[in-house]
């Protein structure tokens, strides 16, 4: 099934050059209006900055979508948490009912991947949830990494969730994680996590080699590329450890659960944390965006050698 493209996306496709597909989640359900609507203009920018076509990917009127037009980004942006939230199990649905949704991780990648689009940027991931070996609460994100053949550019995973349980589930679904330039996953606002990675690249030509190799070998599986936030923008582990139990307490106490929590736990740690964490979690994004244009120059690059 063909996304719809966007002019540019297409001319750059057809001609073998570097498009970087990002998401709509983060804008519609990830921070407010109108922050998400800076960010994500913000992101499109740095992409092109860096000599790259950006494709934000979503569902419009039952199509996928790789690249938006101005107003649909102002769309997704404006009606917020209104937008569905559309992860793998909902794609069909929304698609044969002839809906609009914001793609998460997992269904993005299942957009660029029809696309054609080999690399994606993004915030962070779902994960597997606190408290998830008795709730199951694993998010589709990790799934898709092992079925659906997109590099995922991201800075870890938020400690709202359990990054411990997050990296043995990859472990066990056969993902690559690849420490850019770091030997520890990196979590979100903090570039480390005290857990270690076994594999670490140093150089956007080295990813794209890396992820050459990957699919010559395994070409239907994924790759979580951890990228740390930069140390300008990092806010200290313990500081928002109390933040998140905050919040998760009062995920709890309200009741949140399913794709709900997610967006319930980002929203308050963004209210507990009066704005700091959006500055981060906004730093974070475009340096994803910085290092995602770069590998898929190289790997465009690298393609065109072959
Ligand atoms: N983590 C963030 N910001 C986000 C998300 C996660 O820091 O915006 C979004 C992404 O779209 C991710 C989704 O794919 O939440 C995961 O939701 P769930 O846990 O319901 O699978
Ligand atoms: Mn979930």
């Amino acid at each position: 099934m063909k996304p719809v493209l966007s002019e540019e996306v297409a001319r750059a496709l057809s001609a073998g050059e570097a498009v970087l597909a990002l998401e709509s989640t983060i804008i519609a359900h990830g921070m407010p209006y109108p922050r998400n609507l800076e960010l994500a203009r913000e992101l499109e920018a740095a992409a092109r900055a860096e000599g790259v076509v950006p494709a934000t990917c979503a569902v419009l009127n039952g199509k996928m979508h790789a690249g938006l037009s101005e107003s649909e980004l102002q769309w997704f942006a404006q009606n917020g948490p209104d937008v569905p939230k559309l992860s793998r199990r909902d794609m069909a649905y929304a698609l044969s009912q002839g809906l609009n949704g914001a793609t998460t991780v997992a269904s993005t990648m299942m957009v660029a991947a029809h696309a054609g689009i080999r690399i994606f940027s993004t915030g962070g991931i779902g994960g597997a949830h606190r408290g998830a070996a008795e709730t199951m609460d694993v998010s589709a994100d990790l799934q898709e990494l092992s079925r659906t053949p997109v590099a995922v550019i991201s800075a870890g995973a938020k400690a709202i969730l359990d990054l411990g349980l997050t990296l043995e589930y990859l472990e066990t679904m056969g993902v690559p994680v690849i420490g850019y330039q770091t030997n520890e996953f990196p979590a979100f606002y903090s570039r480390c996590s005290g857990h270690g990675l076994e594999h670490r690249l140093d150089t956007p030509e080295e990813l794209a080699r890396f992820l050459h190799t990957q699919w010559a070998l395994d070409p239907g599986g994924g790759v979580l590329i951890a990228n740390p936030i930069p140390h300008a923008h990092a806010i200290e582990s313990d500081a928002i450890e109390q933040t998140i139990s905050e919040a998760l307490d009062l995920a709890q106490s309200n009741g949140i659960k399913g794709k709900r929590l997610t967006p319930f736990l980002l929203s308050k740690i963004e209210q507990l944390t009066s704005g700091k964490s959006l500055d981060a979690n906004c730093a974070l994004a475009l340096n994803n965006v910085r290092l995602g244009a770069q590998v898929a120059l190289a790997f465009a690059r690298e393609k065109s050698n072959q």
